[in-house]
């Protein structure tokens, strides 16, 4: 095997521990069925609205003492990426308008065609990378 294909191969696998790390944290097995639970009217893309409502449901399901924040105790095993990438005032935990400014920052990366909406394409590809509460 070259060099080349080797490390593509382990970019790969890379991926997918990181598809499970998220998989895991919000307690669903496919990117299919998240995007279906986050498509509320079913048109087959998503709107910054849908995709609030989701991170909000999730946010309050994490947020298990109800504080209005995600604290590190109350993320699972990948907490450290979700602090580093959530947590801006670096406080140690996680409110909820910078879970919102992540989104409207991910929506934006995601959006590749800048429609205004994020297609399952479009949401597969940058499925690795996203919120995903
Ligand atoms: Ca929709
Ligand atoms: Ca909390
Ligand atoms: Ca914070």
């Amino acid at each position: 095997m070259k060099a080349g294909k080797i490390i593509i191969t382990i970019l790969w696998l890379n991926l997918f521990c990181y598809i499970n790390l998220f998989a895991q944290q919000v307690g669903v097995n496919s990117i299919d069925a998240t995007f279906q639970e986050m498509d509320i009217n079913k048109d087959g893309f998503l709107t910054l609205d849908e995709m609030k409502a989701y991170q909000e449901k999730r946010f309050n399901e994490l947020d298990k003492n109800k504080n209005g924040f995600i604290e590190a105790e109350e993320l699972k095993n990948n907490k450290t990426q979700m602090l580093e990438k959530f947590d801006k005032n670096k406080d140690g935990r996680i409110s909820r308008e910078e879970a919102f400014e992540q989104l409207n920052k991910d929506i934006n990366k995601m959006d590749t065609n800048k429609d205004g909406k994020v297609s399952k394409q479009e949401f597969e590809e940058y499925w690795p990378l996203t919120i995903n509460f």
